[in-house]
């Protein structure tokens, strides 16, 4: 048997991707709050607080809030060891700054964990999954500000203390390296709350942000450590593995070059201090990021457990190749299509043996255990009139991405943790705000302007998951 005997099969959602209730038992304004939906081919838009009029997808998403009990059930029935899910900062201290966090927010995730844990299944929590309180991107400019830092601890210590004997694992930022991305500027708001200024550099910006982010990250997992020395504390990284268009000397070191991007911020969750390579861009760019003398020792002390890394899709690199490039595809300037895999509708390139090498790479450079708490894949699923949905795509999509997980424990000697899909049931698209954009094992009936009876129904992929998961992942 490739899969330990206690590996963790689960889902993985977000707090504002499905919980709706957004301005329910006393919760504040997060920034996912105030993005609009981007259905119909329009992106999201980023508004000064909530504008009426505007349809905001994330206010209601799938009312987790309010049916959570139905959904765990639905969850334990295929079978889940654990359920991967987000603490929303802004239900615990609805503004973030302020002193004693709300009661009734943190009874909320009591009495959702008590749910899980009374059908076996264990939380496996995010404490930041792109979205703060507003009023801290308002007030302070997000992750720019380092007052910011002491928010965040704050607020993780306090949820940490108050479930320390029902919540185990933990990660500190979801995706810490997406803001990479600056061109997109929902990036960096959800990841940090920051609105680029006309005229500043973006890139500089981002970097002392993501310095506060690091920071506020290694303070938690030593504060965890102290609250409950049994805690696993681990970072999350959003892995796109960048191949090498050809073996063209050139194409090669412009692949390890873009690597740098992806390896940035696991090396300081799990080295503690940044690579060379790092500074040296820093210098070479003349950035001057802030730091405190007690930095250095505070990210030392703060290195994470485990690794837990979303995958679902790889990307390859060609030199020479510029913006108008034709057969250019989502990923970094140098990114073209690679031919020897196919992709999604969205334009993800699909590649099941990516997921091994990632694996493979991020074992070697860090030999840490590692979680795969995010794959899957966003398709259009259509309803047939007897109610069925037949997602053999997805079915096909998971099969062969476990399947390399299989190799890169059995042939490989990777230690691996657990695995949990994305969006295990249909909840809001978070680059597109669409409901369309499916990825779940239980349909939820809503569409992309918010009509439908919010009903679940099972897909095909349900039973089959639920297979996989009694057979500790023999039967695919
Ligand atoms: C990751 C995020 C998730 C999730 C997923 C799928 O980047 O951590 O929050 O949404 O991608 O992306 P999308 O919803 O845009 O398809």
């Amino acid at each position: 048997m490739a899969f330990k005997e206690n590996f963790l099969w689960g889902g993985a959602v977000a707090a504002h991707q499905l919980e709706g209730g957004w301005n329910k038992g006393g919760k504040g304004p997060n920034v996912a709050d105030v993005m609009t939906a981007g259905a119909h081919g329009v992106p999201r838009e980023i508004t000064d607080g909530v504008i009426e009029g505007k349809y905001y997808p994330n206010h209601e998403a799938i009312d987790f809030y309010g049916r959570y009990k139905e959904d765990i059930a639905l969850f334990a029935e295929m079978g889940f060891k654990c359920f991967r899910t987000s603490i929303s900062w802004a239900r615990i201290f609805p503004n973030g700054d302020e002193l004693e966090p709300n009661e009734e927010g943190l009874q909320f995730y009591d009495d959702m964990f008590d749910e899980l844990l009374k059908h076996g299944i264990e939380p496996v929590i995010t404490l930041s999954h792109f979205e703060m309180p507003y009023h801290l991107a308002k007030e302070y400019g997000g992750w720019r500000s380092r007052k910011v830092i002491d928010f965040f601890v704050r607020y993780a210590t306090t949820v940490m203390e108050r479930y320390k004997d029902k919540v185990k694992y933990w990660m500190t930022f979801n995706e810490i390296n997406n803001q990479k991305n600056t061109a997109n500027p929902l990036f960096s708001w959800t990841c940090s709350g920051v609105r680029f200024k006309e005229g500043e550099n973006r890139e500089e910006v981002m970097y002392q942000a993501v310095h506060h982010e690091l920071v506020a990250s290694a303070l938690v997992v030593k504060a965890g450590r102290a609250i409950n020395p049994d805690f696993e504390i681990g970072c999350m990284i959003a892995f796109v593995p960048i191949y090498s268009y050809s073996c063209n000397p050139d194409d090669m070191m412009l692949q390890v070059e873009s690597m740098h991007d992806r390896w940035f911020f696991a090396d300081v969750h799990c080295r503690g201090h940044y690579s060379s390579y790092a500074l040296k861009e820093w210098e070479r760019k003349g950035y001057n990021i802030k730091m405190e003398p007690e930095d250095a020792q505070i990210l030392a002390e703060g290195t994470v457990d485990y690794i837990g890394l979303s995958y679902y899709m790889s990307d390859a690199v060609k030199s020479g190749v510029n913006e108008q490039t034709e057969d250019k595809i989502v990923g970094s300037s140098a990114s073209v299509k690679n031919p020897h895999v196919k992709a999604s509708d969205w334009g993800w390139q699909i590649d099941p043996v990516g997921l091994r090498y990632s694996l493979n790479l991020l074992y070697e450079r860090y030999e840490l255990p590692l979680f795969i708490v995010e794959n899957g894949f966003g398709a259009i699923d259509v309803k047939e009139e007897d109610g069925t949905c037949n997602d053999d795509y997805r079915i096909d999509y998971l099969r062969a991405h476990i399947q390399e997980m299989e190799k890169a424990v059995e042939l490989d000697g990777v230690d691996l943790m657990g695995y949990t899909p994305w969006g295990c049931i249909d909840l809001v698209s978070f680059t597109t705000g669409e409901m369309k954009k499916r990825y779940g094992f239980i349909f939820v009936d809503r569409d992309n302007d918010g009509n439908g009876t919010l009903t679940r129904s099972k897909k095909k992929s349900f039973d089959w998951y639920k297979q996989v998961i009694a057979t500790n992942g023999e039967q695919l």
